[in-house]
């Protein structure tokens, strides 16, 4: 097995957007131990602040910056801070709703592309030049296995995610033969603290629902190792795409649930 790479210099800094929970929390604090400089986003600042202060304690670096992924303003400043960069990992969005297309709501649609894929590309138009510049640099991108297929109740978010795997699909397209990888994590169900909530409007049964009876759904921590295994492998490895799942989930559809 090949060792994990460990960061050159002028690769040190990994940028991970909506670190405020979840996956992107989870990914922080991973890469972080993997000898990353972290700088941790989200519009909530009191979280990664204090997300910062337990990684600092825990003898690794990491600072916060508050941001909106879909404010180009903001992003294009918070871009200034930084002449090089490692790895940007571009976590921030989410599901908002599960109606049918006859009745989704298109503010939901629209805040979905939103932050799925317009934040996505505001970061990364933002930090390329950075990535570029450390000679070493690379692009994930998390999307979902909503991003390679649909599923009844999932249009608004499945479109978006396709969007977000389209994005990092002509990327790599576009930029091969420069120093910058593009690497597209796609998980299926993972049980974090937000997700569904979130995508439910804050209604906990709702939200319980999704996961009734599936023995071990993934954790924001399955993921996030699975996205710092795929960052540290040496440079000219690109793990394009990896999809991964509960062992209780065959497909968007067939999902294993003892009741
Ligand atoms: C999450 C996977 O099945 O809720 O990105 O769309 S699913």
């Amino acid at each position: 097995m090949t060792a994990p790479a460990a960061p050159s210099p002028a690769s040190r800094i990994a940028v991970v957007t909506g670190a405020s929970s979840g996956i992107g929390a989870a990914t922080a604090r991973q890469l972080a131990e993997a000898g990353y400089r972290v700088v941790l986003t989200a519009r909530r600042k009191d979280r990664i602040e204090a997300l910062a202060e337990e990684i600092g304690a825990a003898g690794h670096s990491a600072v916060a910056y508050a941001l909106d992924v879909t404010d180009r303003a903001a992003v294009d400043e918070f871009a200034t801070a930084f002449r090089t960069i490692g790895v940007l990992v571009n976590n921030a969005g989410g599901a908002l709703g599960a109606d049918p297309v006859a009745t989704g709501d298109p503010e939901d649609w629209r805040r979905m592309y939103e932050t799925n894929v317009i934040g996505t590309l505001n970061l990364t138009q933002a930090l390329l030049p950075a990535l570029t510049a450390s000679g070493d640099g690379t692009v994930v991108v998390v999307s979902s296995t909503a991003g390679l297929g649909t599923y009844e109740g999932g249009a608004g978010y499945v479109a978006a995610k396709h969007g977000a795997h389209v994005l990092a699909e002509t990327l790599r397209l576009e930029i091969v033969g420069t120093p910058v990888r593009v690497i597209e994590v796609a998980p299926g169900m993972v049980k974090t603290d937000e997700f569904a909530l979130t995508r439910f409007g804050g209604d906990e049964g709702k939200a319980a629902k999704v996961y009734e009876g599936v023995a071990e759904p993934l954790t924001a921590d399955d993921v996030a190792d699975t996205i710092a295994w795929a960052v540290t492998r040496p440079s000219h490895v690109n793990v394009d795409l990896l999809v991964l799942r509960p062992r209780a989930q065959a497909s968007n559809t067939k999902v294993h649930r003892e009741l």
